[in-house]
């Protein structure tokens, strides 16, 4: 897409005063703009995966690039929503397994990408998420079963976006990207404080809307958090055949926006990162693309055989990483989480696979009829055309029933 309109149209204050206003938010951190765009040297990582705090000087931070550990609050909100997100995840696989569901791209290991995303945003923020990122709507607040009714196959999304400010979970990559720019866009010219996050995947960041979002985002100096889950894989291609980029925040610098890449198994670090980048944006220092290192432990979806293109070692190898594992030991050895704790928090996690098991356990009654309902105002002729075809094989198939009843 080539940006042919006038800014000046569209931002009273043009270029310039966006450019400014980068400049004075780098001033803060005494670094040049360069310094500011490029990511630091090394992913930020606060807690190991041990799950101990790591001394500042080796947390990955640099001059510009440091960041204060989250308050408690926010770290046991973290906790117990990592532990919901853990259960809601295999309670799904299990429901695809028992037929309840259609399909379920499990965020199985990048829980603690999923909960940051949604607690670094505020009420009127917006979210705009793909197929994976169930358990990040989840925690935004939309209910567990109305997100889980689009992995069900019938034609209704399930929640409504504008009450919840969460787009539609996109399966085509990275269109939910353009949908997001759009709303940043339009929040900057109703002169809103809003910040848009728009989410992808590593194999995503190959695609022409990619670049075409990023692009716009950073030409109209635009509130919007790229949130890239680098999970290593686009299905069967490994994240060497994808891009030989130093790293996946490497690419904001072309763009003329700030990158930065942490630990996603970390959620300390991550809501660190994610938190100072939604504080910028809301400031209007522009768009940040962050990068979260993580990885897909289970297959792409229930449709695929991961044990065909990687090692059950590099698995075995992540699981050592796991975020929630991390962060309990994290807690625990703080003081911050007991074993009433503990309690608590699994029978919140039991209670929402209950209401899963409970919402999707029954068929909803479909009309075929609706696949062409909602395309067009006006059905094309084809559509028209095929609608008949139904109409007809579904009256045909009654009069077979029926006729085989009767013979009964
Ligand atoms: C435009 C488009 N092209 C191809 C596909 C098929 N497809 C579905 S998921 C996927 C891999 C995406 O990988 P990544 O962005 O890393 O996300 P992940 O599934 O790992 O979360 C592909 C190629 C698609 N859905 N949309
Ligand atoms: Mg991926």
């Amino acid at each position: 897409m080539t940006i042919s309109a006038d800014h000046t149209a569209t931002d009273p204050a043009g270029p310039a005063a966006a450019e400014n206003a980068l400049t004075e938010a780098v001033k803060k951190f005494g670094i040049t703009v360069e310094d500011y765009m490029l990511p630091a040297r090394h992913q930020i990582q606060m807690v190991d995966p041990d799950g101990r705090l790591k001394p500042e000087s080796e947390q990955g931070t640099q001059p510009g690039h440091e960041y204060p550990v989250p308050g408690d609050k926010e770290l046991l909100e973290a906790y117990e929503r990592l532990v919901v997100g853990r259960r809601v995840n295999d309670q799904n696989s299990a429901l695809v397994r028992q037929g309840r569901m259609a399909v379920y791209p499990s965020s199985h290991g990048q829980e603690a990408c999923q909960v940051a995303a949604a607690l670094c945003l505020s009420g009127g923020d917006w979210m705009f998420p793909t197929y994976r990122d169930a358990v990040a709507v989840m925690t935004r607040g939309v209910d567990p079963v109305q997100v889980m009714t689009i992995f069900r196959g019938d034609w209704h999304g399930g929640y409504d976006p504008l009450e919840y400010k969460v787009g539609i979970q996109c399966t085509p990559l990275t269109t939910q990207l353009l949908h997001a720019v759009g709303v940043a866009h339009a929040a900057k010219l109703r002169g809103e404080d809003t910040v848009v996050l728009a989410m992808c995947g590593d194999g995503a960041t190959s695609e022409g809307d990619f670049h075409e979002a990023l692009n716009f985002a950073a030409v109209f100096h635009l509130p919007v958090i790229f949130f890239v889950q680098n999970n290593k894989y686009a299905i069967s291609v490994p994240l060497a055949h994808q891009s030989v980029a130093p790293s996946l925040a490497h690419k904001a610098v072309g763009y003329g926006m700030a990158g930065e890449r942490v630990d996603g198994n970390d959620v300390v670090a991550l809501l660190a990162v994610l938190d100072r980048a939604v504080k910028l944006a809301r400031e209007g220092s522009g768009p940040l693309l962050v990068e979260a290192n993580t990885y897909r432990m289970q297959a792409h979806t229930n449709a695929d055989d991961d044990t065909r293109y990687r090692e059950s070692a590099e698995v075995a190898e992540w699981r050592a990483k796991d975020p929630v594992n991390r962060m309990r030991t994290y807690l625990t050895d703080r003081g911050l989480l007991d074993d009433d704790g503990e309690a608590r928090i699994a029978a919140q996690a039991e209670a929402v696979a209950a209401q899963l098991r409970e919402g999707l356990g029954e068929d909803v009654p479909v009309d075929p009829q609706e696949l062409f309902r909602h395309v067009f105002t006006e059905p094309t002729p084809q559509l028209k055309e095929q609608s008949a075809m139904l109409a007809d094989e579904l009256a045909r198939d009654a009069a077979a029933t029926h006729s085989k009843e009767a013979g009964q």
